[in-house]
């Protein structure tokens, strides 16, 4: 293994590696999981092409050397995480939109374009890219893709799977694969390009993609219902649900999480505000009037203290940055934040949000929901100004994480509707999956990967037992 660096800079050129010594090298043994260690790589390996992807893949094999597929590093549960030492192949510098075709709606970008970016040059030309992570303005669409990333326009518009029509994939050992379409329909085959999409970078490292793209909606508008806490903002999601209402956005923020971002953000959120219901819906300009009117008395009847319109684009700016700082300024202000963003049956919000204050009671510790509430997709934050490194205190904060997750289960959710597995859930999984299917996802993994080399130890836990008990 040791000389690695050697052979991967004689390969691709020392201006490819960000290797022993290197100030930025740190960087790569990080993301935005709520860990306080980090895995420092042998060396990063900043690749600007399919080839260059696909001959460290090629290297590895040969060298048995583990390798991290890494995207912008803005992933929250370490799947960008070198646990295993070895190299981080990141995509960062494969940042061409290489086309964008409005006739057959679609564009073909590479993995580090920032998701923001292909998103205001597809607006430009009058299209649409739905998928609209927190962090749209510096995650990639490569590593959206690993994840299948979620976000607030998920309610209408689905996640990034469903964008993904086509995929050319580095595999381990240096094979590079072509797969999917260009078409709007297509059934030719296995799919498996939906096999590769969530994946976390455990399957192949993705080069380039043939994203859908949408006719851009011609209008768009935001309300805010302010509710009194909590519970009555969950209660009037769920009765929002019932009477058929499809926003594009139907996101809850709790006291705290608005609390969090009063100092920061350019929109003033009301004083009185609880909880808060965010509603955002998008059509022709003639509609917007009228559905505005409709969801603003419904909140009314529903018990909200007070209902806003943002209508102007800039105040519709204001609102989304506010809603985007939540995350960050959480991060700020506390030493843990164990972020969770688990995902119940939609008929279940208002039980998981009380299952999460008791939590919240026996535990003694802070938290902090907010999220895509209509998806039933809740950011459950556990938040902390001890020590992050302190064992007793790490093990408390996971063991009231465990809680949350035993509960989501408990009411027939999931772990993770949009952020991913990667490291900081993988041992959590089996409380959802049975050793049966973690088995055939084993067997999976495998056959794209038999050396376990690429991401090794991510998204699906070892084996605990045999298959057959
Ligand atoms: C969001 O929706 C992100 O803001 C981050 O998914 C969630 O930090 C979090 O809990
Ligand atoms: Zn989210």
């Amino acid at each position: 293994m040791s000389d690695i660096v050697g052979i991967l800079e004689r390969e691709l050129g020392g201006d490819a590696i960000v290797g022993p010594g290197h100030e930025r090298l740190d960087d790569y043994g990080r993301d935005e999981s709520p860990l306080p260690e980090f895995f420092p790589p042998l060396c990063a390996v900043l690749v600007e092409s399919t080839e260059q992807a696909a001959a460290v893949l090629r290297i590895c094999l040969e060298r048995k050397v583990p390798v991290t597929p890494r995207g912008a590093g803005s992933g929250m549960c370490g799947g960008a995480l070198p646990i295993a030492g070895g190299i981080v192949l990141s995509t960062e510098r494969m940042k061409r939109i290489i086309e964008i075709d409005p006739g057959d709606l679609i564009a073909v970008v590479q993995p580090g374009v920032v998701t923001g970016v292909l998103q205001a040059e597809v607006e430009a030309q009058g299209l649409f890219y739905p998928p609209d992570p927190a962090s749209l303005e510096y995650c990639s669409i490569g590593g959206n893709a690993a994840t299948n990333a979620g976000g607030p326009r998920a309610f209408k518009y689905g996640v990034t799977r469903e964008y993904i029509l086509g995929l050319q994939v580095a595999l381990m050992g240096g094979e590079v694969l072509r797969c999917g379409r260009r078409t709007a329909k297509g059934v030719t085959g296995y799919d498996l390009v939906a096999g590769f999409v969530g994946t976390e970078g455990t399957f192949g490292v993705i080069t380039e993609l043939v994203v859908k793209l949408l006719p851009k909606p011609p209008a768009a508008a935001t309300v805010l219902g302010v509710f009194p806490d909590v519970a009555a903002a969950g209660s009037a999601i769920t009765m929002l649900l019932r009477d058929g209402l499809r926003p594009r956005v139907l996101e809850l923020a709790d006291k705290s999480s608005i609390d969090h971002i009063r100092g920061k953000s350019r929109y003033r959120f009301p004083d009185n505000a609880g909880a808060i219901v965010l509603i955002e819906v998008d059509g022709e300009p003639e509609s917007m009037e009228m559905m505005m009117e409709k969801i603003g008395v419904r909140c009314d009847e529903l018990g909200a203290i007070d209902v806003l319109a943002a209508t102007e684009p800039a105040e519709r700016r204001a609102v989304w940055e506010a809603r985007r700082l939540i995350s960050p300024s959480l991060k700020e202000a506390y030493r843990i934040k164990v972020n969770e963003d688990v995902c119940v049956p939609r008929g279940k919000i208002v039980e998981m949000l009380a299952r999460v204050d008791q939590v919240s009671a026996e535990t003694q510790i802070k938290t902090c929901v907010f999220g895509h509430a209509g998806d039933g997709n809740l950011h459950v934050n556990l938040l902390s100004h001890d020590d992050p490194e302190d064992p007793a205190v790490r093990k408390h904060m996971w063991a009231a994480a465990s809680r949350i997750f035993e509960h989501t289960i408990a009411l027939g959710g999931t772990l993770s509707g949009e952020h991913g597995i990667g490291l900081t859930k993988r041992d959590y999984v089996h409380l959802e999956q049975s050793e049966q299917v973690l088995e055939w996802q084993r067997r999976w993994k495998l056959m794209w990967d038999p050396s376990n080399l690429l991401n090794p130890g991510k998204k699906i836990p070892a084996r605990t037992k045999p298959c057959s008990e």
